[in-house]
């Protein structure tokens, strides 16, 4: 079965979505995920330039054989470009492989461990009060697990709370937004913020919240301490990705779950992590992790430590992404939780899905592959959008981490 054309589709429904789409001379295509929020167009090329050519002609049967080729054969290997556009290449391919033997994705990694997707909930308000009640509407929708955000007095501008009444998206037309941040206040915020959220509704459901990279080692320890008492069912990325042994101090002081690694994009960003058991769950998506064939490594690694999957759900990941990520979700044994953001109407316009959401959960239906279509006339009215992602720094002026 051999592969015949490859495009790249870019659109922006809502916002930007980059789509791999591999046709075989089988009649059998498959699509893929490649959408890097702010850097759409770096991995639009290193496909077309450096994949796409050497993708043509091969046999789209042999998806270990072709990942290797991307990620052995490219010399400057790893890197988030690189790793989405080998992650889009290797969704395709799922994606045709499944289509051609007339089965969902769930079914080729192992069947349904599950029948459903525990998927969590944003409850984000501009002041203590509306975060309270946000997280009040999600339980009222149904969702088990929130994710409480909240902006933080004395602070410019906090992470995850949305400008006006739209759903919260960082990415902003043009060059980075430049904004203001410290963390000393957000310190001595966040346990009021857990507690009164807390107090209001009881423990019956998971608490999670997102640090967002913002904190030292030592901070990082001091709030995850402080928010035990408040049972998260995670706190995320509580300091920077790259500081891996950052990890270690703060479970020497607390044994509050954490989960990280949205920005990560290889296995070997989680070795030590895993090995020394200083996390519990593993942020990498399937979109930017090396695709499937990689997260299958990475799940099977951490299943052996007892660490679960938590992936990265936000709306810069496309619906194929999400498809992908359920079928995965359902097949893994060391299933935590799924992130979940519903897609703003126009991205719908474009991409027809196979998944819903009831009272918490997620679920997938049995459409051979991943099963999300993208309708190409659709696509094309709605040009790219050139966005970036904020930068933060801190009061005086310093660059800090957003
Ligand atoms: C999350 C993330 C997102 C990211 C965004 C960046 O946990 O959902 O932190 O909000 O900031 O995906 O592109
Ligand atoms: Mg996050």
């Amino acid at each position: 079965m051999k592969i015949v054309s490859a495009k790249v589709i870019v659109c922006s429904p809502g916002r930007n979505f980059v789509t791999l789409k591999l046709e075989t001379d089988a009649g059998v295509y498959g699509l893929g995920d490649a959408t890097l929020n702010g850097r759409e167009k770096a991995v639009v090329a290193y496909l077309e330039e450096h994949c796409l050519p050497a993708l043509i002609g091969r046999d789209a049967r042999n998806i270990e054989d072709i990942w290797h080729y991307f990620y052995r054969g490219a010399y400057w290997r790893r890197g988030p470009v690189t790793m989405t556009a080998i992650s889009a290449i290797d969704m395709a391919l799922w994606d045709i492989k499944g289509k051609a033997l007339g089965t969902p994705l769930y079914n080729l990694l192992g069947g349904k461990s599950r029948e459903r997707v525990m998927v969590y909930a944003h409850a984000t308000g501009k002041e203590l009060g509306d975060a309270v009640d946000a997280v009040g509407k999600a339980r009222d929708e149904g969702f088990v697990a929130i994710r409480v955000q909240s902006s933080v007095p004395g602070v410019a501008s906090s992470y995850g709370v949305p400008k006006g009444d739209r759903a919260y998206e960082p990415a902003q037309k043009g060059v980075a937004e430049e904004q203001v941040w410290e963390t000393a206040p957000y310190l001595r915020y966040l346990p009021k913020l857990m507690d009164r959220v807390r107090s209001t509704y009881g423990f019956d459901f998971h608490l999670l919240h997102d640090v967002h990279h913002r904190c030292t080692p030592s901070q990082a320890a001091r709030l995850a301490k402080a928010m035990e008492p408040f049972d998260l069912f995670w706190l995320e990325d509580p300091v920077a990705g790259e500081l891996q042994e950052g990890l270690r101090m703060i479970r020497k002081h607390s044994t509050t779950p954490i989960a990280i690694g949205e920005v990560f994009n290889s296995i070997y960003d989680y070795t030590t992590l895993i090995t020394e058991q200083l996390i519990d769950y593993v942020r990498m998506p399937i979109v930017h992790g090396g695709g499937i064939t990689h997260l299958q490594k990475v799940a099977a690694l951490a299943a052996v430590y007892h660490v679960q999957m938590g992936f990265h759900g936000a709306t810069d990941l496309s619906p194929i992404n999400f498809a992908a990520s359920l079928h995965f979700d359902l097949a893994v044994n060391n299933f935590g939780v799924q992130e979940y953001m519903p897609h703003v109407d126009p991205a719908f316009d474009v991409f027809k899905v196979n998944y819903k959401f009831e009272r918490g959960y997620c679920t997938i239906d049995d459409k051979p592959g991943i099963g999300v279509e993208i309708d190409e006339e659709k696509a094309k009215k709605y040009p790219y959008v050139a966005a970036s992602l904020p930068v933060a720094r801190r009061t005086d002026g310093t660059m800090f981490h957003w």
